[in-house]
């Protein structure tokens, strides 16, 4: 683990600006457009970003640069190109041993895929506590600021295959390995603060509800069919998570723009032994926002990488996503506070009721070296905890803590994964586990405990306020062994209301939208009015709008059906929203100059420079690549074609003014299909002087509060940005659903 000195005074403004003052955060590189360069390995492309377990995989890395080519045996090959033959144009002999290897290792190179969240992408990266939380915990990491603890995280898909694409309607995952150093603590949570089930034994249901249908192994991807939603309309715990799905939270924008969540209460524990109940919050720094569902489908085709390329490019240009750690604290006696229960994984705890406290920082900055080895092979397991934390009673987490580490056993292929590269503690770790496959550790003399012929090491460390061994927390328990669901689960509807009253009008658009998109690929009826029967318990108006849309109307004693009430008197919750009235950063966004032969270089400069300044990624796209003439005699280097590189890539797009450019934009059908497509997913677009022609050619209605129009570049640039900060310009959502995109 690496020591870090304070070096809060070297921080940069704006960039670390959410640290508390004094906070011991490093400062972040200058940052170079992603993607403006061909893309490497991290340690090839970010030598100088290390850590304690970057330096430990380090022994692993290969170099195989001035080395002859070799069997695994270490024998020089001689030809790779020719398999051994009974004479020149003979069949070929058993005896090749250098094709026997080859292929036999090619034929075993892959491994089962996750059996959920099987798509997915990671980094690594640090995690820094601002200040020390000792009153709640003795784990390390989260007691000294001084300490900056690798992390590594892996975020995903859940229903898709490992190729499916990453824009799809689905729940990600966001989990993160903290190597401390007392251990590996995993925190392996979603981008939702709830869950679909209450319960483990109810997991491989729901699994086998939502991934393709097992007969045909249609719909990749997605959860837009019928054993899904026959499986929600038959299990309303599942509500809640649904409504988060349906919800713009089920499409991110990036995964640098999505909040995490541990979901689970845990238990922390301080070095008195008293503990306190808490949920883990991940908040992005770049505030969390999300695409269009008409643009998240185009994307799907467009760039099936989208998430997966946004993350690798800004942590290779130097603009690293960053997390706040924030904790919801209960203490024990409010254990009973609240209208729901806490160990219920299907209830979040309403950030009015138990404010988040931001406690610390977690910065991606650099990539792995290789996807199999780093991202494919890294194991994550509820189960590994540290001393300072506790798994609390949530029947799901004490399900999850069997599942995982059994399922990396067939995945990885034996006991021993623990031991590849990607998953070993920074911190020594000896024991007596012995054997298995793939064991790479060479063990000692004693393999059992006590021993004296080592004189018994390793050895126990008895629990103590610091550097101590693992001790549970001594938890009271009474009752009686049994196969229950607890009552205080049984209330389904509460918090999917609060959720939907939380919500602004055009996000309940958009998850009426989202139901109605979904349920129209059902093709049983009855499930289809099953599911609408149970969105009448969260919201009779709700559920109206979704029945209207597929070609239902709500019973009388659906209208009947009681209002859920609030919780803990709340009928709304601010966190609950991804919108509101809230201004988005626009550091990291990215934004479209349309170019071509004739343009003003000097706008175009201006322009860059003034988006440049606060943080957002300009890209040059014209009708070719090459240099682009401008209309003082200069040039300006095309970054991709307008083809290539279609606006549901970026936030936003301006047109450059010059007539002989804008006349060239208007005989180009892919840079109206920009502005069209553009306009149709409600983003900002900025028209400079004769740029507004372009915009009038199209079949679009008069420009509104999203479309910028200024003859002066730093103007129309400033404009942008206004609009930018709102993220989408909502007022537009009615006029958009008219634009044939
Ligand atoms: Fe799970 C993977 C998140 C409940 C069983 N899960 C997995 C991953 C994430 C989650 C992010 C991918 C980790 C990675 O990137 O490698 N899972 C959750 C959350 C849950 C949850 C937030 C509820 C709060 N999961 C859950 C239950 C079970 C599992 C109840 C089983 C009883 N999950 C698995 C698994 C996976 C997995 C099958 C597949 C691959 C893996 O574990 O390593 O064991």
């Amino acid at each position: 683990m690496s020591v870090k000195k304070d070096k809060s005074e070297s921080a940069k403004p704006h960039l670390d600006d959410t640290a508390p003052q004094g906070a011991p955060i490093k400062p972040q590189k200058s940052v170079s457009p992603p993607g403006a360069e061909p893309t490497a390995a991290g340690s090839d492309k970010n030598p100088s970003v290390t850590n304690t377990k970057l330096e430990q995989l380090d022994a692993y890395r290969e170099d195989p640069e001035n080395q002859a080519l070799r069997t695994d045996q270490g024998v020089k090959i001689a030809d790779n190109q020719n398999s051994l033959k009974a004479g020149v144009r003979g069949s070929t002999l058993l005896e090749d041993f250098i094709l026997r290897e080859k292929i036999t290792h090619f034929d075993h190179e892959r491994i089962p895929e996750r059996i959920v969240h099987a798509r997915g992408a990671a980094a690594h990266g640090y995690f820094q506590v601002y200040k020390s939380q000792q009153a709640l915990t003795k784990a390390g990491f989260l007691v000294d600021p001084g300490l900056d603890t690798p992390v590594f995280v892996r975020f995903s898909t859940v229903q898709g295959s490992r190729g499916s694409a990453d824009s799809v309607r689905d729940i990600r995952g966001f989990a993160t390995k903290f190597y401390t150093q007392e251990g590996n603590f995993d925190l392996v949570g979603n981008n939702t603060p709830i869950f679909f089930i209450q319960d483990a034994i109810k997991f491989p249901d729901f699994v086998h509800a939502v991934k393709p249908e097992p007969h045909n192994e249609i719909p990749q991807g997605q959860s837009a069919h019928d054993t899904f939603w026959d499986y929600v309309s038959l299990q309303p715990e599942t509500m809640h998570n649904v409504m988060w799905a349906m919800s713009d939270r089920g499409i991110p924008r990036s995964y640098r723009m999505m909040e995490g969540f541990g979901i689970h209460s845990y238990k922390l524990i301080n070095a008195e032994g008293k503990s306190h109940f808490v949920r883990f919050h991940w908040k992005p720094t770049c505030g969390a926002a999300s695409l269009i569902w008409d643009e998240a489908q185009v994307l799907t085709g467009r760039d099936p990488d989208f998430h997966r390329r946004e993350l690798w490019e800004s942590i290779e240009a130097g603009d690293y996503p960053e997390y706040e750690l924030g904790l919801q604290i209960i203490p024990e006696e409010d254990e009973h506070k609240y209208d729901f229960d806490i160990l219920d994984p299907t209830k979040l705890i309403p950030e009015s009721l138990v404010p988040v406290q931001i406690v610390g920082k977690m910065v991606l900055d650099r990539n792995p070296d290789n996807y199999f080895s780093e991202t494919e092979q890294v194991a994550f397991c509820p189960g590994n905890i540290v001393p300072g934390l506790d798994f609390s009673d949530d029947p799901l987490l004490q399900g999850r803590l069997f599942s995982y580490l059994d399922t990396q056993i067939s995945r990885l292929g034996g006991p021993n994964f623990h031991e590849i590269p990607i998953n070993k503690p920074v911190c020594p770790f000896h024991n007596h586990q012995r054997d298995g496959m793939h064991r790479m550790g060479i063990s000692g003399k004693a393999n059992y405990e006590p021993n004296s012929i080592n004189n018994n090491w390793p050895r126990e460390t008895p629990p103590a306020k610091k550097d101590g061994g693992f001790s549970t927390h001594a938890q009271p328990l009474s009752g009686e062994k049994v196969r229950v669901r607890s009552e205080s689960f049984n209330d389904y509807y509460s918090q999917p209301r609060l959720f939907w009253l939380s919500q602004t009008k055009t996000e309940q658009d958009h998850i009426v939208g989202g139901f109605s998109f979904e349920l129209g690929k059902v093709v049983r009826p009855w499930i289809r009015e099953r599911v609408v029967d149970q969105l009448t318990y969260i919201d009779h108006q709700l559920a109206a709008r979704v029945a209207e849309n597929v070609g239902l109307a709500l019973t009388k004693e659906q209208l009947a059906h009681p209002i859920p009430k609030d919780v803990n008197g709340l009928k709304k919750d601010a966190a609950l929203s991804l919108y509101g009235e809230k201004e988005h950063p626009v550091k990291s966004r990215q934004v479209a100059l349309l170019v071509a032969d004739g343009v003003c270089g000097e706008s175009v400069a201006k322009i860059t420079a003034e988006l440049n300044g606060l943080g957002i990624h300009t890209k040059i796209f014209a009708p070719r690549l090459g240099k682009i003439k401008t209309l003082q005699g200069k040039e300006v280097n095309a970054d991709g074609t307008i083809e290539g590189n279609p606006s549901v890539l970026v936030d936003g797009v301006i047109v450059v003014t010059g007539k002989e450019s804008i006349e060239a934009l208007l005989k180009n059908g892919n840079a109206k299909n920009y502005l069209l497509q553009a306009f149709k997913h409600l983003k900002a677009i900025g028209l400079q002087g004769e740029a507004l022609k372009l915009y009038q050619a199209l079949p679009l209605p008069k420009p509104d509060e999203g479309v910028l129009v200024d003859d002066d570049a730093k103007k129309v640039a400033e404009k942008f940005v206004t609009a930018l900060k709102k993220h989408r310009v909502w007022s537009r959502e009615a006029a958009a659903q008219e634009v044939p995109a």
